[in-house]
């Protein structure tokens, strides 16, 4: 086997960003609006009245102050609640491609590399943006890199289950450097009409450059020593929108066909199966959870964070164990952990170990212990 390492990430964040009191302005219109226009069914009992949300909710619930997003303008236009894209040729380059190549070139360039030296894409994701052909093929051919590409999904866990199959690939010898991007344009597949989830999530784009470690020329290198995935069935995080409404004769725009959950159910429920799962890795690897020095976790509430960490380093954590980066991105699925790996990993030394860590829905959990070279 041989030994593998990260050698560069990149990072694509939108031009606009939305902050909580402007979201929740918008969402408060529409709430009126809606009150209004159903005032006779509501006023009979056949509709139910909607309730205003709150920016001290929102950032006491959640830790999220602003998001990042492509598409501004039909978000906060409480007649629309949802961004507004323009259809693109076939011929032209696709959105999910665009922000993927755009942080590949990044990851290249940090890496030392070109598109011509990567022999493996693999575009992860919670939502894709076609059926067919796979992301990954378009972005491969944007890139001129050559070997093969593919995309796959396990919502926000897509980034760390992406990763182990480019670390087998490159450690077994069937690939030699392999990209791992994770277009999340989580603003088209969001309910910005609910408020118990309107202010979660942000688009974003992460890549990452895998490499036989022999081959890297990287100032800057984390050698993967492991990665642990789990999954458990749960409806608690589920979107039903999919290839078969059509033939079920299903309403496109129901609720159910877009993001919904059970916050309190996922919060409770994830937060013990995500520090046994870093516990076992870590002890699997013959290392202490309290010698781990950076826990990139992912990013969906900031009390979910605090609490992971308080199992693994029994007590307080600061953000110097494990950094924040969602008071900023808001969720950006898959892209969190990776976002905050991005961002927070320079002042490390040579020796320190690191956790990358993602959970969401699924369940799925999965995990990277990496270490600076
Ligand atoms: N403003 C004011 N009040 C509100 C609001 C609001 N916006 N929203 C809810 N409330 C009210 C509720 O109605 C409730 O009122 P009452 O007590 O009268 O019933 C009260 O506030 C408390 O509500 P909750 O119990 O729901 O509040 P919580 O404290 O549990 O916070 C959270 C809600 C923030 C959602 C929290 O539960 C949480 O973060 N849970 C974890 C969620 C999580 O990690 N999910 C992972 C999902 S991501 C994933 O796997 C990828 C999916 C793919 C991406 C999809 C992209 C679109």
């Amino acid at each position: 086997m041989h030994a593998v390492v990260i050698s560069g990430t990149g990072l694509y964040q939108p031009p606009h960003t939305i902050s909580n009191a402007e979201l929740v302005q918008a969402f408060n219109a529409y709430v009126d609006r809606h009150n209004a226009e159903q005032a006779e069914a509501i006023a009979a009992g056949r509709v139910e009245a909607l309730s205003h949300s709150s920016v001290e909710f929102i950032e006491k619930a959640s830790g999220i102050k602003q998001r990042y997003v492509l598409e501004k303008d039909g978000v906060l236009d409480p007649a629309r609640m949802h961004p507004r894209f323009t259809e693109r040729p076939d011929e032209a380059l696709s959105l999910m491609a665009e922000i993927a190549v755009d942080a590949a070139r990044q990851a290249l360039a940090a890496a030392g590399r070109e598109g011509k030296n990567v022999d493996m894409v693999i575009c992860a994701a919670a939502n894709m943006q076609r059926a067919y052909p796979a992301m990954a093929i378009e972005i491969q051919q944007a890139l001129g890199a050559g070997g093969y590409g593919f995309d796959m999904n396990v919502a926000c866990s897509s980034a760390t289950f992406a990763l182990e199959q480019a670390w087998n690939a490159v450690r077994s010898g069937a690939s030699r450097c392999a990209l791992v991007v994770n277009p999340e344009i989580t603003s088209a597949h969001l309910e910005w009409t609910d408020r118990d989830c309107h202010f979660i999530f942000g688009d974003v784009c992460t890549a990452l450059l895998v490499e036989r470690a022999e081959d890297a020329v990287a100032a800057e290198q984390w050698e993967v020593l492991g990665s642990k995935l789990s999954t458990q069935f749960s409806n608690n995080i589920r979107n039903n929108f999919g290839f078969m409404n059509r033939s079920e004769d299903s309403d496109p725009r129901a609720r159910d066909k877009t993001f919904r959950q059970e916050g309190r159910k996922v919060f409770k429920e994830v937060v013990p199966v995500a520090a046994a799962h870093i516990e076992a890795h870590v002890a699997e690897l013959g290392l202490e959870t309290t010698a781990v020095r950076r826990y990139w976790l992912h990013q969906a509430n900031l009390g979910m964070n605090q609490l992971i960490v308080k199992k693994l380093v029994g007590g307080e954590a600061g953000s110097d164990v494990a950094p924040l980066i969602l008071d900023e991105f808001a969720n950006t699925a898959s892209a969190g952990s990776i976002i905050a790996f991005h961002r927070h990993r320079a002042d490390l030394k040579a020796g320190d170990t690191g956790v990358i860590c993602s959970f969401g829905a699924g369940y799925s959990v999965g995990s990277l212990v990496v270490r600076r070279r």
